[in-house]
């Protein structure tokens, strides 16, 4: 079989994510770096294996999969490893956390990591500002008490793709220019992280 591709840049905390998960399963896989500024997506050609035109994509075989944490749930399944848990019920919890990065922690910074982080042109309502950082905050004390109670973990009091994926997010947080507020629980799962290889690679300063 042919090697796993991996379309996007590792500017991308999408493509991150993918990239870390791959990295620990073990998996010999090719990175081809689409994404802006490098290679624009919204072409026929990347537009024929994801119509949004937008990284990460994998190619594994006749597998065609975007949208960055079905990739990392289908990598780490697939590949058997520990990062997804084979019991339902355990594998839910990831999903669930999974699920939660993507749906209500992600929204939750965007205007403010547009403005302080990204300094986007547009992105400069002071009372936007202020909203995104209460909600974002209000989202970071759930996974807080979520770590505090989960032995440092977001499910199964053991790593998954999950904490990859807040840890990606987490790193946001750390790289905001805000007033942030302390979270102890939230630090301690980020400093672990970072201090292993591949989470010294992925969290960055480089790739904020
Ligand atoms: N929900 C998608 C979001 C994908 C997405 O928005 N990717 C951004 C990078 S983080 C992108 O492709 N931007 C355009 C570009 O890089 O050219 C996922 O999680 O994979």
């Amino acid at each position: 079989m042919d090697r796993l591709r991996i379309l996007g840049r590792t500017t991308s905390s999408n493509v991150r994510k993918v990239l870390w998960t791959a990295d620990l399963c073990g998996i010999d896989y090719v990175q081809e770096v689409w994404g802006q500024p490098h290679r624009d997506p919204r072409v026929p050609e990347f537009l024929a294996l994801n119509p949004n035109g937008t990284v990460p994509v994998i190619v594994d075989g006749a597998l065609v999969l975007w949208e960055s944490n079905a990739i990392v749930r289908y990598l780490a399944e697939s590949r058997g490893s520990g990062l997804w848990p084979a019991a339902v019920q355990e594998h839910a919890m990831v999903d669930q956390w999974l699920t939660w990065q993507a749906s209500e922690l992600l929204p939750s910074w965007q205007y403010a990591v547009s403005a302080l982080l990204a300094r986007n042109p547009g992105f400069d309502d002071p009372a936007k500002i202020a909203a995104s950082i209460a909600l974002w905050t209000a989202k970071m004390r759930m996974l807080e008490d979520r770590l505090m109670s989960g032995g440092g973990f977001a499910a199964n009091r053991r790593l998954s793709v999950a904490d990859l994926a807040l840890a990606i997010s987490t790193h946001r947080w750390f790289s905001t220019p805000f007033a942030r507020e302390e979270l102890p629980a939230v630090r301690d799962h980020y400093e672990t992280l970072k201090a292993t290889p591949e989470g010294a690679k992925y969290l960055s300063a480089e790739t904020p």
